[in-house]
């Protein structure tokens, strides 16, 4: 292994790999820590005249990541001193949207501009469920509504949902809630009170238009439990327990946010990505993992711990990493076979109904497997149906359940992959496979294929669409050639296809115009790290990833950044009723010839693991 290994660097999302640093060390891309965050909390209101009387809230704060050129000269040099320690703020006051970076060496604000961009920042929860939430319970007119349904008021849970822009001149910061009734069932998702929708001026924090429509059923309450403690027998499937034994340990340590793998070969600080979730014990995560916690800033700038936020653990599943029969030699039969243990770090962020489990693998082969699973329950739109056979219109879903429409929706997750393979200059290149007739009678075959190679030179070479043609898309170093002369890569093998089906002038894809391609390369801005914008929320679409790409620059033998986008359109099957099983995604990262040879060439297999109460069958 040591032979064939070369340092990489990967800054991918926000789980990072490295060449080594020193253990004891801060590494400039550790998250903030509890104290950082009360200090820039500290900064920011001292900067305020004091009583504030402009209900300042901290809407999101965060490590403002060095540049990346500063932090390769320092991982060059992990002795020298680390660079400055920042951390970006977005704040709400006065109806304004401020960006503010505070310099934490220094303890002083760098800079603090007022956004007068289009859309607004990340919601917090406070505003969301401590506020908005709560404001239907003294309105009037939405009380009478529950009363006309015959409702019982203390079962009425509302929750908030973005409300998009569909073309507005002027727009303001509102959001919408929909309400749910949660008597006989904690899955309130699939009881909607179809009919009744509140908006929110999150500014002036009061209801500013209501709408009650039209009375129909609240779909029932029977048979959307999911709680096991709530569930009638007969059960089953059975699971039985199932684990992974490390009778001598396990092959890689946590060292404050650096992971270290006994191989030396994955070596990745970690920071804390942007989403809200935390993991489960033993049911989330095998029994071998480790888990880590978290934090983020509440909306008066304090820190919140989320415990198990991410877990780690080794994944042997039973799989193969490579074998060989041979049978070809006479009078001999020879078998090799490794088995596939890999490390996977990972994340479940709650959105709402959805739950989406987020895995990062590495493979000591060196490839890297993205997964997304998702899961939760489906967002339904009530309805009178019972059946089928009564629906006459376009219901835009699948019946599951009496009075339950559960709507087609998309999922769209674009990973920002900032590769640097070995080295930061690198090139996209499009290897085609191309079907050759033969016409010269050299051979009596009619055709074959070839690869025709591909650099992309702009920013439109690499607007990938992948049905079009077959190709492999690789991120290569166009200055660093293995022995034997060809450039070293990294390839992505893309997942299922799914493009999007909204037509290009609508206005959600507009806002989401990222998902227009399945593939983009751009040149590395620290400032373009979001596909969709910074301020998403009612955003235009004018700060999106289609719309830097639009400058075209030079992509060729720069440091560039690759976006890959999993789509998921979902039509919505019983199956999904009332919590739905786990719907997977991904793609994969793979060396291609950036090793001179199989990286795993001599990996030990695994000894067999003898537990007393094991027992085999015969
Ligand atoms: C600040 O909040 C208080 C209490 O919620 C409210 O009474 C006051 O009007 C708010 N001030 C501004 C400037 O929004
Ligand atoms: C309404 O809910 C409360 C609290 O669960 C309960 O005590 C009451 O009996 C309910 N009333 C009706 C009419 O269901
Ligand atoms: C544990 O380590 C010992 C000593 O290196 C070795 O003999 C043994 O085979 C290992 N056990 C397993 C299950 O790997
Ligand atoms: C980085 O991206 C931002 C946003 O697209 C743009 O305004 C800025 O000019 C870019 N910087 C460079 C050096 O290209
Ligand atoms: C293992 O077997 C022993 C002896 O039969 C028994 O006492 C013990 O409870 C078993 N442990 C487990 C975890 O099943
Ligand atoms: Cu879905």
């Amino acid at each position: 292994m040591a032979s064939t290994f070369k340092p990489i660097l990967f800054l991918l999302l926000s789980i990072y790999t490295f060449s080594p640093v020193s253990s004891h060390q801060h590494h400039p891309l550790d998250p903030l820590t509890p104290s950082e965050f009360n200090l820039v909390r500290t900064i920011v209101e001292k900067s305020f005249p004091n009583p504030n009387p402009y209900n300042l809230t901290f809407q999101y704060i965060g490590l403002d990541e060095p540049d990346k050129p500063t932090v390769l000269s320092w991982l060059s040099n992990p002795a020298s001193k680390p660079p400055p320690r920042r951390a970006f703020v977005i704040t709400r006051m006065e109806r304004k949207s401020h960006e503010i970076m505070v310099d934490l060496s220094a303890r002083s604000i760098v800079s603090n501009k007022v956004y007068n961009g289009h859309g607004y920042p990340l919601l917090t929860s406070n505003e969301q469920v401590v506020a908005a939430t709560k404001l239907p319970q003294k309105y009037k007119p939405f009380i009478e509504s529950i009363k006309k349904r015959r409702l019982n008021f203390s079962d009425v849970v509302c929750s908030t949902y973005s409300i998009g822009w569909f073309g507005e001149v002027k727009s303001k910061r509102v959001l919408k809630l929909l309400c749910f009734y949660k008597e006989g069932t904690v899955n309130l998702y699939l009881r909607p009170l179809e009919g009744i929708t509140l908006v929110v001026d999150l500014d002036e924090m009061k209801i500013v238009e209501y709408f009650d429509r039209f009375i129909i059923p609240v779909p029932k309450a029977e048979g959307t439990e999911y709680q096991a403690s709530k569930q009638k027998p007969p059960f089953g499937p059975r699971l039985n327990g199932a684990a992974f034994v490390q009778p001598n340990g396990s092959g890689f340590k946590i060292d404050g946010h650096t992971v270290r793998t006994n191989e030396e070969l994955i070596i990745m600080p970690y920071a804390s990505g942007k989403g809200r979730g935390r993991t489960q014990p033993f049911a989330d995560c095998p029994s071998n993992a480790v888990f880590l916690d978290a934090y983020y800033a509440a909306s008066d700038g304090t820190p919140v711990k989320t415990s198990n936020t991410f877990c780690i653990f080794e994944r042997y599943a039973g799989d193969i990493m490579w074998r060989h029969t041979e049978l070809g030699i006479p009078n001999e039969i020879i078998t090799e076979v490794r088995p596939e243990v890999s490390l996977v770090v990972r994340m479940v962020a709650t959105v709402g109904n959805y739950d989406y489990v987020l895995d990062w693998e590495f493979k000591p082969s060196g490839s890297i497997k993205f997964g997304v699973g998702l899961t939760g329950v489906l967002e339904v739109k009530g309805a009178t149906y019972t059946h089928t056979d009564q629906v006459k219109e376009d219901i835009h879903g699948t019946l599951l359940s009496e009075n339950t429409i559960g709507v087609y929706h998309d999922h769209f997750l674009t990973y920002h992959l900032d590769l640097d393979v070995d080295g930061k200059d690198n090139s996209f290149v499009k290897n085609n496979l191309e079907t050759i007739r033969v016409t010269d009678g050299s051979s009596p075959r009619k055709s074959y294929w070839t690869v025709v190679s591909e650099t992309a030179k702009t920013e439109s070479d690499a607007r990938i669409n992948l049905v079009s043609k077959p190709s492999e898309l690789v991120v290569v170093n166009p200055n660093k050639k293995t022995k034997i002369g060809n450039n070293v890569g990294y390839r992505l093998i893309p997942g299922p296809v799914t493009h999007a089906l909204l037509s290009y002038d609508d206005y959600p894809q507009i806002r989401g115009a990222f998902t227009n391609n399945d593939v983009w390369v751009t040149p590395y801005n620290k400032s373009e790290k979001w596909a969709g914008g910074l301020f998403t929320d009612r955003s235009r679409g004018d700060d999106t990833l289609a719309v830097w790409s639009l400058r075209n620059r030079k992509i060729e033998n720069e440091d560039i950044v690759m976006w890959y986008t999993i789509g998921f359109h979902h039509v919505p099957s019983q199956e999904d009723f009332p919590v739905m099983p786990t719907l997977s995604g991904g793609f994969e990262l793979r060396p291609t010839n950036f090793f001179e040879r199989n990286a795993v060439l001599k990996t030990r297999a695994i000894s067999r693991v003898h537990l007393p109460n094991c027992t085999t069958r015969p």
